[in-house]
């Protein structure tokens, strides 16, 4: 990551997640543009003094101020919808992650492999090397295949955590007794880190999440290092 890498989010990795983010440069469009037009409505009714004593009712104006944000509303409603149902669409996976929330670090199993499980550790900070990253870390990382259809299904041993990684555009809760289901396609290779991101208790900052997605070939030669 360089500086402008370090002081923002990474970028999208899914299709959704690029999807998102379009949704959301478009969504504070409309409103630079409310703004801009209710700051200089403020602007000019402070710097003039245009009276109409007779002025009773305006039946023009009045349907235009009552369909423009109404209308404004549906043209963010709809995408918005549309993205959501995507989002949850699942489709028939290839792949399938199952990961398992604990105080305070996260384990992994590959279910469709045998004995692939194991336990994710954020690195220590005397244990770092220089091109790691302080917190953000882990010993054991989740490798991904890319181009390819994943399952990931989430549930917690413990208390309630929250498996969050920005770039893929998801934020699923571990809950205990329960499993959570999601679906993703990674369309680059990288390295791609999250957090908790539900309040677990005195370590919920120190279980980081680090995705390493790799071509194909290189995931079967990891599955066989096993
Ligand atoms: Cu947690």
């Amino acid at each position: 990551m360089t500086l402008w890498g370090s002081i923002k989010l990474q970028d999208g990795i899914t299709p959704m997640m690029e999807q998102l983010i379009f949704f959301h440069d478009h969504t504070i469009t409309i409103l630079m543009m409310i703004t801009t037009l209710v700051t200089y409505t403020m602007i000019s009714l402070m710097t003039n003094s245009f009276i109409n004593r007779y002025l009773l009712e305006g039946q023009t104006i009045e349907l235009i101020w009552t369909m423009l944000p109404a209308l404004t509303l549906i043209f963010i409603a709809l995408p918005s919808l549309h993205l959501l149902y995507l989002i949850d669409e699942i489709n028939k996976p290839l792949v399938t992650l199952k990961t398992i929330g604990h105080q305070w670090y996260w384990s992994y199993e590959y279910s469709d492999f045998n004995n692939i499980e194991f336990d994710s550790y954020m690195k220590p900070i005397n244990e770092l090397s220089l091109n790691e990253f302080r917190l953000l870390d882990v010993d054991n990382r989740v490798i991904l295949p890319i181009n390819t259809q994943t399952r990931v299904l989430i549930t917690a041993t413990d208390v309630l955590h929250s498996w969050a990684i920005p770039s893929l555009g998801i934020k699923i809760d571990a809950t205990p007794g329960r499993l959570n289901q999601t679906s993703l396609i990674i369309n680059q290779p990288g390295l791609f880190f999250g957090q908790c991101s539900e309040i677990c208790g005195a370590n919920h900052s120190f279980m980081p999440i680090v995705i390493e997605s790799v071509p194909t070939n290189m995931f079967i030669k990891w599955l066989k290092s096993f």
